[in-house]
């Protein structure tokens, strides 16, 4: 069959062409594995226009990822491709797995896969291949004589070490920066890596489309990709994407070891955001240093305790974060802290507790977003009971718009605005901090690049 696989524009103000998608990457994998032939369309990257994509490659199927922010997107494509082609269009990803229903209902939308999607899209590919129906496909939502099937969910594949790489070949890597654009540029391509699965941790504002749970690929699966992706794809920098990386840490110490071994420890690599606070000491980030790791970033979220406890469920204590960023800072890591302004129950305190603590612990980047309530969280299901949602189209939902997005009778939006634009200016221009930016660079003329980079930095995750 001929697949093609898109990922709509993002409406961001920002770049965020930093890295093919993940998700598209390893569905391709899995369709070259059936002998597809596969075509990526990433319209972040390529202005190809969609007729002329489809006249040079008429598909069988098409499959689109989507985000919140990119859902609207991923519609007008397929009411569009759905006047040019009669191949099925299926969609998937954060925003169509919790809200499945209102994707499938749109012109052109044939079925959604929720969830975990490679199996599911390897059965959807041969039902559609044999002609027919996706009757009892787990995992998929599609319209049968008017009425909205929800097939039952699929259970989680359990080893993760059987999927193919990502099928990056497909991919226009020329046209992607790095994963997290650092003060020093990546002198080559940047990689992602996904070495587990999940998470068992479940906060508040948390978008996770997995069902609670953690599955761990080998550090042999790991560390081969790895190899794979230095020796063969000739990366630079290599990011992980993981939603936790370190639940086991003998796994992180073996990884670890193995690159060492193999000699790999030479390409830097970065934690994007995935590594829990609590689960950290000293001897596992040296080990994590040793074997390349430059920089890791670690959700905060808020800097006060009953917030972290009540609000968030974050399973963190204030005192376990300085423990952490003491130990990086200890083995020569980079640190970046994500932080949070405006979540559900906070008041003027707690906003101001966070952006104290954000000074306290003094990250190289501290990144603040703004609550954003994403459709399927528990922070979404809050503010419908307790506060007013202040943006009604989806791709509004992005959290660095200088907007907030709901606001309490005690927490109204004019004032999480306010102390989020605080944060930024309280963090960045404390005159340590304005030093050590001037300082790092060799001349002033790199200033407004490295004020760029840093901007970046802070919107891009
Ligand atoms: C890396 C990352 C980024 C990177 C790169 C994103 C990229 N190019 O893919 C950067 C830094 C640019 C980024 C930016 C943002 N991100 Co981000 N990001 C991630 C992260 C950490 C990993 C993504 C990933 O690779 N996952 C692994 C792959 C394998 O999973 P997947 O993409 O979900 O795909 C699987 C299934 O969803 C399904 N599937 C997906 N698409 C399709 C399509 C079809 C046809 C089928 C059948 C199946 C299918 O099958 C795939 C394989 O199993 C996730 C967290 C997470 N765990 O996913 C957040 C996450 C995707 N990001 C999130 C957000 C909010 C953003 C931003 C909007 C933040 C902002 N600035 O406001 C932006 C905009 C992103 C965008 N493209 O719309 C949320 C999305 C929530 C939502 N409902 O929209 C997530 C889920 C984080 C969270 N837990 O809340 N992000």
């Amino acid at each position: 069959m001929k697949v093609l696989l898109i990922d709509p524009k993002v409406d961001l103000p920002i770049d965020v062409r930093s890295s093919p998608s993940l998700g598209l990457a390893y569905l391709a994998a899995v369709s070259e594995q059936r002998g597809d032939e596969v075509r990526v369309l990433d319209m972040q990257v390529e202005a190809t226009p969609l007729r002329q994509v489809v006249s040079e490659f008429p598909p069988d199927v098409v499959g689109i990822t989507a985000t919140t922010i990119q859902i609207e997107r991923a519609w007008l494509v397929a009411r569009e491709l759905g006047q040019m082609t009669e191949a099925p269009i299926v969609l998937g990803g954060s925003h169509p797995t919790v809200l499945a229903a209102e994707s499938v209902q749109m012109p052109g939308v044939d079925a959604v896969v929720r969830g975990e999607g490679e199996q599911t899209w390897v059965e959807v590919c041969e039902r559609l291949e044999n002609g027919g129906s996706l009757q009892g496909v787990a995992g998929v939502t599609y319209e049968r004589d008017g009425e909205i099937v929800h097939n039952p969910d699929r259970p989680m594949m359990e080893n993760v070490d059987t999927l193919p790489f990502p099928a990056y070949h497909l991919f226009k890597m020329e046209g992607y920066s790095n994963l997290q654009p650092t003060l020093d540029d990546v002198k080559g391509p940047s990689y992602p890596i996904l070495s587990s699965r999940g998470c068992p941790y479940r906060c508040n504002y948390c978008a996770q489309i997995l069902p609670r749970g953690w599955r761990a690929r080998s550090p042999e699966s790991v560390v081969s990709e790895w190899q794979w992706l230095v020796d063969d794809l000739g990366a630079a920098e290599i990011g992980v994407l993981d939603d936790s990386f370190n639940i086991d840490r003998q796994r992180v110490l073996d990884i670890c070891d193995r690159l060492i071994a193999e000699g790999l420890n030479h390409v830097p690599w970065i934690m994007i955001n995935g590594i829990r606070a609590n689960l950290v000491d000293q001897e596992l980030l040296l080990r994590m240093r040793e074997a390349g790791c430059i920089r890791t970033a670690f959700g905060v979220e808020s800097g006060n305790q009953r917030i972290l406890d009540e609000v968030i469920h974050k399973q963190l204590t204030l005192d376990q974060v300085r423990a952490a960023f003491r130990a990086a800072k200890a083995v020569g890591m980079e640190t970046i802290g994500f932080f949070i302004i405006g979540l559900p129950g906070e008041t003027e305190e707690t906003m101001e507790d966070t952006i104290r603590f954000a000074c306290e612990l003094d990250p190289v980047v501290a990144n603040f977003s703004m609550a954003t309530p994403f459709p399927g969280t528990e922070m979404y299901e809050q503010v419908k009971q307790v506060g007013r949602l202040l943006v009604h189209d989806w791709h509004e939902f992005a959290f660095f718009e200088n907007k907030a997005q709901f606001e309490t009778d005690e927490m109204p939006a004019e004032l999480v605005e306010r102390k989020w634009r605080e944060a930024y200016r309280r963090f960045y221009l404390r005159p340590h901090r304005v030093a050590r930016t001037v300082l790092r660079r060799r001349t002033w003329l790199e200033l407004p690049r490295t004020v760029r980079m840093a901007w970046k930095t802070v919107v891009s995750s």
